[in-house]
């Protein structure tokens, strides 16, 4: 019922919609749309109630599945969206109904109590500002190829941003997006299966949108869009148009066994190939230069006795020259 009427709203686009009205819809009581109205009002709906009806203002503050769901143009993905209020982490609660659900399943959240980054490390998430979402995936592929899934993720996150505000954003190898340097993005891809059969993969991507503040610890390689555009987004639309960008790249890596698409993108907008970077790992530091993400997905690098080789990613930390990129 309440989804039901929350859908009503939304179809009205900010105009108003009576309690008579919705009453006929739901063959209900004036009073128990007022009841159920108040109850979506008190989960944090903006809902204004006139002798008019009622309609819901800034209809773009919320994460809502319907609203996500309407925009998608794939039918692979995001048929099924579970939403939360709040939750330790979208990929643990990825991981623990992946096996119950079907591909293609998302898992959003408004906060993460809990956000995991990659190697043990945190992941901000705060309350209605990010999009903290896990996509399920059930591949046909080697497990050695689950990490082609990352630059897939970033491929379609870089397009994604780049189409919803103009922003520069870059893709920093293996999985962090950047716009002028500092990190809006990171994605954490976990897989579960056996030596060569892959169960499943999950893709997090979190993606600082309206964020206006960060703490003093990640200030300095941190932001949001908001704070690179001067505009908050709609949520909801960004969220789809990644979904959409991802399903389109995915379905030709898995069906075509195309990953130069997404390989493509990876190239044209990475923020490191041809720079001078250090590879970090744990207290040593090498400088090398990038010179190009392989047809594997990994970076080829060049060191400073002129060797070339690759490297894997989740092996090392990468830093620029001058700061975090
Ligand atoms: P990462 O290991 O590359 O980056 C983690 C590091 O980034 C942290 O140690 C911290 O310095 C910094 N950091 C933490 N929070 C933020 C933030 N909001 N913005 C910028 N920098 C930050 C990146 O890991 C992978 C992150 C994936 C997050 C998604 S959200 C949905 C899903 N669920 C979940 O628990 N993780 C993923």
């Amino acid at each position: 019922m309440k989804e039901k009427m929350l859908e009503a709203l939304y179809e009205k686009k900010g105009d108003y919609i009576s309690g008579e009205e919705l009453a006929n819809l739901f063959g209900v009581s004036r009073t128990a749309i007022w009841k159920h109205m108040n109850q979506i009002k008190l989960e944090g709906y903006n809902v204004e109630t006139t002798k008019k009806g009622y309609r819901i203002l800034d209809a773009n503050e919320k994460l809502l599945p319907m609203d996500i769901k309407a925009r998608l143009e794939a039918h692979n993905f995001g048929g099924n969206i579970l939403h939360f209020e709040s939750i330790d982490s979208t990929n643990n609660h990825a991981k623990k109904i992946a096996y119950e659900v079907p591909e293609g399943t998302i898992v959003i959240s408004e906060e993460q109590q809990a956000g995991r980054g990659r190697m043990g490390k945190g992941w901000s998430s705060p309350k209605g500002e990010g999009i903290w979402m896990s996509i399920i995936l059930k591949p046909m592929i080697p497990p050695t190829e689950a990490s082609m899934l990352t630059q897939v993720a970033a491929a379609a996150v870089c397009k994604a941003i780049r189409e919803a505000t103009g922003l520069p954003a870059l893709i920093k190898w293996p999985n962090d997006i950047v716009v002028n340097g500092k990190k809006v993005c990171g994605i954490l891809t976990e897989m579960a299966g056996e030596l060569n059969e892959v169960s499943y993969i999950i893709v997090g991507i979190g993606i600082n949108v309206n964020i206006s503040y960060f703490p003093e610890e990640l200030r300095l390689n941190a932001t949001s869009l908001l704070l690179e555009n001067k505009e908050k987004i709609n949520r909801n639309y960004l969220t789809a148009l990644i979904i959409n960008k991802f399903a389109a790249l995915y379905s030709a890596f898995i069906e075509e066994r195309n990953f130069n698409l997404s390989l493509d993108i990876c190239r044209v907008y990475s923020a490191v190939i041809g720079k001078t970077i250090y590879l970090v790992r744990g207290e040593e530091r090498q400088q090398v230069l990038a010179l190009d993400i392989t047809d594997e997905g990994l970076l080829k690098i060049r060191q400073s006795n002129g060797e070339e080789t690759t490297i894997i990613s989740g092996e090392v930390s990468i830093r620029g020259e001058e700061g975090y990129i």
